[in-house]
């Protein structure tokens, strides 16, 4: 069983990096971001929210996103393992993560975080928003906002896990075939 938190400010690679490492390790990918933008396509009540907390750069509220993890954990329970990408994004929702995971006897593995520096997250972002139709990915002013959020409240997760000693940093600059020979050497040794 791998389960690895795939960590990083917006546009870090998360997402990227998740697509290769599921058909790898033949794995699950649970993309809270996904999620979301699946129910806003379906225009459900849940969608019409969180596009108005999304399309300002802020973050959806942790019980919607905490219910979410746990049915999608319920649906694949027999997988070989989950890519949380984009989840946990606050102290909450990484204790609420804890616990479904321990009541299914599913440990984390480690948390993989993809440092990137401010100026390349935003090039990346307004670059992905000129033809993804992603609306936060549009302004600088909300990919900003987004940035401060992930620094208030997302960042001290990398504390909680490297003091369960499971925090792992990796270089998330350079070619996506040479971050995620860095990601694999990582789950190799610990896996
Ligand atoms: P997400 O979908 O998670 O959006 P994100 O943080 O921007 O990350 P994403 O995965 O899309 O981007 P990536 O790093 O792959 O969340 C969207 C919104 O949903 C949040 O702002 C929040 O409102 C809400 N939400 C989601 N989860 C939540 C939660 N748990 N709690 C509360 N709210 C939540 O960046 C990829 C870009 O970089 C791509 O364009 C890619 O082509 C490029 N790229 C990747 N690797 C590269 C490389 N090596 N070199 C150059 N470019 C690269």
């Amino acid at each position: 069983m791998i389960n690895i938190i795939l960590f990083g400010a917006p546009g870090a690679g998360k997402g990227t990096q998740a697509n290769k490492l599921i058909e790898k390790y033949q794995l699950v990918h649970l993309s809270t971001g996904d999620l979301l933008r699946s129910e806003i396509a379906k225009k459900t009540d849940l969608g019409i929210a969180a596009k108005k907390v999304i399309d300002r750069g802020e973050l959806v509220p942790d019980e919607v996103v905490i219910g979410m993890i746990d049915r999608k954990l319920e649906e694949h329970k027999n997988s070989n393992g989950f890519i949380f990408d984009g989840f946990p994004r606050t102290t909450p929702q990484a204790v609420a993560l804890d616990r479904l995971l321990a009541d299914r006897k599913k440990p984390i593995l480690a948390m993989i975080a993809l440092l990137v520096e401010e100026e390349e997250l935003i090039k990346r972002l307004l670059n992905r928003g000129k033809d993804s139709g992603r609306t936060d990915d549009q302004e600088l002013s909300i990919i900003e906002n987004r940035i401060k959020v992930y620094t208030n409240e997302t960042a001290p997760l990398a504390e909680y896990y490297t003091s369960k000693n499971k925090y792992v940093g990796i270089k998330g600059v350079g070619s996506i075939d040479d971050i995620f020979g860095r990601i694999s050497d990582t789950i190799d040794k610990l896996k």
